[in-house]
């Protein structure tokens, strides 16, 4: 039953060539949620895969950029704040988008769809788009160290780490805020950032837009899971490469040059930390995006075993519940928003990196997502202790992914629920077969 329900999710919120995160928060398009949407639709509807991320792609800027959000013009502008009055941006297809970017994990999703279903013709359309998407950020982003920066916490998707506190600490707007937030009639307002976070939020993205989508600003970070990204997709990329007969070799150069320059700049003691490029320093966090590094081919053996270590003591990894923020930091909340509740993307991108390292803790970490899932459903993340839902129901991410978990892993392994999961439970069930009649 739970792969028919998620494959209901992702039905309901499909808009006709891709895929809303959620119908009541998130109503528009988002960049690297398509990415693991579209992981998702390769099991089960994989020109729905490719209409995912072809459809993203169709608002790509001439720059290269992948917008992080692609607005409806259906939707009415105050349904989500920041809407298209706030960003005034225009793509040529027409589109309204945001002018800010997200970990680009799509050449990963583009190559997951070929894989399920091999269309040279899909490769061959996305691919120059992938390698645009990656030449943005090494001309527009690229600092002295070789590393991509982001320049606003939007850009790293785990939008309210603390790792992002003291960066935003110094931000300073002297103009009123007028402005409504939206996020607040879907969710409560413990779990979403503070209005203080947003007031910032909202005077980043202003400041950003003002220098025409050009110059950073007060927060300007080189970020762990940003960088992986980047250089997971340049790995990726030297495959796609391959495949249509394309020189694979500048990928590759270049998937080593970043992995090499995260570990002399960015890792520190067992765990990788963003850098500070207004202050020049590391910051000291605790966040698992640290630990996503693992999923980097050419990451040296003995820091993806540091990596694993730290991961099994701060993050009490062999649990198989992966917090987004370590439980023994001060700072962790187990139920706000990037600040320790447990989400699937982030556990999925850390189980890639495990697969092949460890698969005796990538097990666990397969079923610790499935066990989340199935206790209370596909919410938008998850206290790692209670595993009570929080955020938004019928997120599509958490659908998505656990068709790809389920794909590779089975559902066999997942031990019954036995936690005190409040009233949210989910349906338990055998092993069904999805394709995609389930849509007819
Ligand atoms: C701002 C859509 C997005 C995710 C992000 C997540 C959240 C938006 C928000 O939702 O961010 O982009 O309004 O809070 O942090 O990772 O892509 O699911």
């Amino acid at each position: 039953m739970i792969l028919h329900d998620a494959v209901r999710v992702l039905v309901a919120n499909w808009d006709g060539s891709y895929t809303v995160p959620s119908r009541g928060l998130y109503p528009h398009q988002w960049s690297w949620d398509s990415a693991f949407i579209a992981i998702g639709h390769a099991q089960w509807a994989p020109r729905r895969a490719r209409s995912e991320l072809l459809s993203l792609f169709g608002a790509q800027w001439d720059d290269g950029r992948v917008p992080h959000i692609v607005f409806n013009p259906k939707v009415p502008d105050g349904a989500y704040f920041p809407g298209p009055d706030f960003w005034q941006t225009r793509v040529p297809s027409g589109a309204a988008t945001s002018g800010i970017v997200q970990p680009p994990v799509h050449a990963l999703a583009a190559w997951k769809t070929h894989l399920a279903e091999p269309d040279p013709a899909f490769l061959r359309r996305i691919y120059p788009r992938l390698v645009a998407q990656q030449e943005f950020l090494r001309t527009a982003r690229r600092s002295a160290e070789g590393l991509i920066s982001i320049v606003h916490p939007w850009e790293s998707g785990m939008d309210n780490s603390p790792a992002w506190d003291l960066p935003l600490s110094v931000v300073q707007d002297d103009r009123p805020a007028g402005f409504v937030r939206r996020d607040l009639d879907a969710v409560n307002a413990d779990e979403r950032p503070t209005d203080r976070d947003y007031e910032r939020y909202v005077a980043l993205a202003r400041a950003y837009r003002d220098s025409g989508y050009r110059r950073a600003g007060a927060f300007h970070i080189e970020d762990p899971l940003f960088n992986t990204a980047y250089g997971v997709a340049e790995s990726v990329l030297a495959k796609i490469a391959q495949e249509l007969g394309l020189d694979p070799e500048p990928h590759e150069r270049e998937a080593a040059a970043v992995t090499a320059a995260m570990v002399e700049h960015l890792y520190d003691g067992g765990l990788f930390q963003p850098r500070d490029l207004v202050t020049g320093r590391l910051i000291e966090s605790s966040s698992a995006a640290g630990l996503t590094p693992l999923m980097l081919p050419g990451l040296p053996d003995e820091v993806a075993d540091a990596l694993i270590a730290t991961a099994l003591d701060r993050f009490a990894l062999k649990d198989g519940v992966l917090p987004s923020f370590s439980p023994s930091a001060p700072e962790f909340d187990s139920v706000r928003y990037w600040r320790g509740p447990s989400w699937i993307n982030l556990t999925w991108l850390v189980w890639q990196g495990l697969k092949d390292r460890r698969p005796d803790l990538a097990v666990p970490l397969a079923d610790g997502m499935l066990s989340l899932l199935m206790h209370s459903g596909f919410r938008e993340y998850f206290d790692p202790f209670t595993y009570r839902g929080h955020g938004c129901s019928d997120f599509s991410w958490s659908a998505a992914l656990l068709l790809d978990v389920v794909t590779e892993h089975g559902l066999d392994s997942v031990p019954a629920p036995g936690r005190e999961v409040g009233e949210e439970a989910g349906s338990v069930g055998e092993s069904d077969e999805v394709s995609d009649q389930v849509l007819a």
